[in-house]
């Protein structure tokens, strides 16, 4: 990508937009960076990219910061009815997201991942098949750490382990991983996209500028997935719990990898320290990236067996009375919660409600009634979750998450699992997933010692 003496604006100034803000200027453009807000950590992006040259405004976009530019880089965060973007349209300059520009300056080969749900637990822990295999590798993307930051990085021998989200997608044109992996994909942030389909449709674009050399990986247990093997002009992998399909799957208790035709053992589940059936079908994907990258079968072994997963997805974070506490704060969707639901033992006091993402909450009705003996809501979408879960269990609502832990110490007796699986992201109440997951996890610890 050529931006010589380009005029580059970019819009939004978190992770994304400064670290696309110095590639651009570092790429030899003129840039310029715009934020709607003005906070502490605003101001200190701004402080940083002007010491680069970079010329900034915050609290707010101006038609006149947006006129003239040759190109807008825009933050995945920023939707389309942004006035910044409307201007972009008007003024008919061409736009593209972050990870559109990194991949512009990307030398190695990447391997995107994406899905409604474990894209952070497949890229972390590909990364680390990767890495303990003595494959030069750097894991970016989503889960943190933009592209753009990590180019100084990227040489032409190392795979970028890329967390792929379907915002970042909306905004791509020739971006083209060498390995696109698809996890599965249920409803989501239906408070951005008008429908399933949108969102759906946004995802798969992540192979939409593949070719024959490239390599499709797909969850073949996903029915909305398995059909895209035709729509694909890269050659297509599957991996399955339950199905012998070209890619990974299982015998019995072990999992077996063969992209080649050529099947290699690589672990039983029983190596896992992971829990639940879905982390099987990420440690699936993950064994098949190890092996088309070149990592031996032992190798991805002891990787799997090492590897704790990541906090706040299903991790047990106390007991009080043989009651344990599990932290999934990650759970932001409502499948996420069905399957952590699923790979408890035992009846359930859930914890759930947050931002409401507009989501059908009535989906998880079953097994919130199989396995849920009280619901203990929090949060924006207290409201809507009620609504669509009354009837399958008991029903209570509550102030704040150490209501809401006290209230389930009440509730659990001894018989019973606690688990924290919101359905809803976490900024109506705490900064992100993280600080509501420690909150989660110093109420349970306060409790506890109440009870010692
Ligand atoms: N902003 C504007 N104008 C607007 C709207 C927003 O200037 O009209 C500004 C905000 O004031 C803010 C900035 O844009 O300063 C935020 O942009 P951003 O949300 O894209 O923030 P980043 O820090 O760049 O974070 C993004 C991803 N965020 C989102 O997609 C919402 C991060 O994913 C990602 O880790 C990061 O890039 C790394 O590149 C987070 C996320 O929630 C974890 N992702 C969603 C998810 O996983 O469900 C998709
Ligand atoms: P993402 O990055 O896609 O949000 P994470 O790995 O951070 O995924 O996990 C988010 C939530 O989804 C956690 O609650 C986790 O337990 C759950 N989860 C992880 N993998 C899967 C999967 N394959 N299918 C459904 N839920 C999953």
């Amino acid at each position: 990508m050529d931006l010589k003496n380009k005029l580059v604006t970019v819009i939004g100034l978190g992770n994304s937009g400064v670290n696309a803000a110095i590639l651009a200027r570092e790429a030899g453009a003129s840039v310029r960076g715009t934020d709607l807000h003005d906070t502490p950590s605003i101001r200190d992006a701004k402080k940083l990219l002007e010491g680069k040259g970079i010329n900034v405004e915050i609290g707010g976009h101006t038609k006149g910061f947006i006129r003239g530019s040759g190109l807008v880089v825009v933050s995945p965060g920023v939707e389309a009815g942004s006035p910044a973007l409307r201007w972009a349209g008007e003024f008919k300059i061409p736009v593209i997201g972050e990870m559109e520009l990194g991949f512009g300056f990307c030398k190695g080969r990447i391997i995107a991942i994406t899905g409604t749900n474990g894209k952070s637990t497949v890229t972390t822990l590909a990364g680390e098949i990767l890495k303990d295999g003595g494959v030069d590798a750097v894991v970016c993307g989503n889960i943190g750490n933009s592209l753009c930051g990590e180019i100084p990085r990227i040489k032409y021998n190392t795979w970028v382990l890329l967390e792929v989200s379907s915002f970042q997608l909306e905004r791509i044109e020739d971006f083209k991983p060498h390995i696109a992996v698809i996890l599965n994909v249920t409803d989501d942030h239906m408070d951005r996209y008008r429908s399933f389909n949108e969102y759906i449709n946004e995802k798969l674009k992540i192979f939409a500028n593949q070719d024959k050399g490239d390599i499709l990986i797909v969850n073949y247990d996903d029915k909305k997935l398995r059909g895209l093997a035709g729509k694909a002009k890269s050659k297509v992998l599957f991996f399955s719990r339950f199905e012998k399909t070209l890619g990974a799957c299982l015998e019995g208790n072990q999992i077996w990898c063969g992209p080649d035709g050529r099947a290699r053992k690589i672990c039983g589940i029983d190596d896992m320290r992971l829990k639940g059936l879905h982390n099987v079908e990420n440690v699936l994907a993950c064994c098949l990236i190890g092996v088309i990258a070149g990592v031996k079968e032992g190798s991805i072994r002891d990787t799997v067996r090492n590897f704790k997963g990541l906090s706040h997805r299903f991790q047990a974070v106390g007991f009080i009375d043989g009651v344990e506490y599990i932290d999934d704060s990650k759970g932001t969707t409502v499948d996420s919660t069905c399957r952590a639901l699923e790979s408890c033992a035992g009846p359930v006091i859930l914890i759930a409600g947050g931002k409401d993402k507009h989501s059908d909450y009535s989906v998880a009705r079953d097994i919130v009634a199989r396995k849920v003996r009280d619901l203990v809501l929090i949060g924006e979408a207290k409201g809507a979750i009620k609504k669509a879960l009354e009837g399958a269990c008991a029903v209570h609502e509550v102030k704040d998450m150490f209501e809401a832990v006290v209230a389930a110490h009440k509730l659990a007796g001894t018989d019973c699992v606690v688990l924290l699986s919101p359905m809803c992201s976490s900024f109506d109440m705490f900064k992100d997933y993280r600080q509501r997951g420690e909150v989660f996890r110093e109420a349970v610890e306060r409790l506890s010692k109440t009870y010692v």
